[in-house]
């Protein structure tokens, strides 16, 4: 079953919005994975946003993501990478998807609230960043019949 990596951001955490980000991902029919509330360092945050060194917004993309905790998830299902995303809506809130997380509660790029992979490779990639095997838990809900199969 696909994965895919999430991060409230520290703008997100400060404005409240770690519940209404789980409860819109939870309620769409994903299955927690793992999760950690954490301060980020900058070493981590180095790592993570690697392809984006010798950008412009770099410096201020570490600055930002280490300014505040941030929680951290790993979120199942089938195109759980491609579904997030959608959720999240596109990198600036102004252009966000209405309904989308960073159209409903953002305005500028900046701090536009949530982090998702972007593919499947790199969700894979940013698990194993964030989380050891065993912070990952496999277990079956009662529900999934109900919500993943296809018939
Ligand atoms: P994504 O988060 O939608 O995948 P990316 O292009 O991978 O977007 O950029 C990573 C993050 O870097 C963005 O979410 C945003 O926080 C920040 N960022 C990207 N472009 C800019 C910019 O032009 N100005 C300020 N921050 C930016
Ligand atoms: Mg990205």
């Amino acid at each position: 079953m696909e994965r895919t990596f999430v991060l409230v951001k520290p703008d997100g955490v400060q404005r409240g919005l770690i519940g209404e980000t789980i409860a819109r991902i939870e309620k769409r029919g994903l299955k927690l994975v793992a999760a950690r509330f954490l301060q980020v360092s900058p070493e981590l945050a180095r790592r993570h946003y690697a392809e984006h060194e010798g950008k412009g917004f770099y410096d201020g993309l570490i600055r930002y993501i280490t300014s505040a905790p941030v929680m951290a998830m790993v979120w199942e299902g089938p195109n759980a990478v491609a579904l997030v995303r959608q959720m999240m809506g596109v990198t600036r809130p102004g252009e966000a998807a209405p309904g989308s997380l960073r159209h409903d509660f953002g305005i500028v790029i900046g701090r536009n609230l949530t982090h998702a992979s972007d593919s499947v490779d790199n969700a894979a990639k940013e698990i194993a960043l964030w989380f050891k095997p065993e912070e990952q838990v496999d277990w079956k809900r009662a529900l999934d019949p109900w919500i993943f199969e296809d018939n």
